[in-house]
């Protein structure tokens, strides 16, 4: 889509710190990060939000969903247990939807946001 900032990181017309690449999806770091790690996943095909997604896209909306936890067990944020049984670090995903949503680039993103941040504990 002609307008579109991450269609445009898609097509490497203007530069992104990308941490992960295949056929469909492309992930970059976010680059207002709201905590130590934050990366978007998307589809390289244009989707302007999780409400304009097909049923057709739901093997896609699995794979960007899938792919949080290899990304976020490579930027070292993935839940690990102590050895005394606690559980340490972690991450959120989130899809802004629209503008209540607040979605700010129309073009399909899941947040990727691990390390400790504001949210800590919240919901
Ligand atoms: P959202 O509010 O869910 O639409 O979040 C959009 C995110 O995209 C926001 O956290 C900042 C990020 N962002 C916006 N423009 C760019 C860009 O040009 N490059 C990168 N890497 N991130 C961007």
């Amino acid at each position: 889509m002609d307008n579109c900032i991450f269609c445009k990181i898609v097509a490497k017309q203007i530069p992104s710190s990308i941490v992960y690449e295949d056929e469909d999806l492309l992930a970059f770091k976010d680059i207002r990060p709201a905590a130590p790690v934050h990366l978007l996943v998307i589809p390289k095909r244009h989707i302007s939000t999780l409400s304009d997604a097909k049923p057709e896209d739901t093997v896609l909306l699995g794979k960007m969903l899938a792919l949080a936890p290899k990304l976020a067990a490579e930027h070292g944020c993935a839940p690990v247990l102590q050895a005394d049984g606690s559980l340490h670090g972690g991450y959120k995903t989130l899809i802004n939807t629209g503008p209540d949503g607040g979605q700010e680039v129309y073009h399909l993103h899941l947040h990727v946001i691990g390390g400790p941040h504001p949210w800590r504990g919240q919901h």
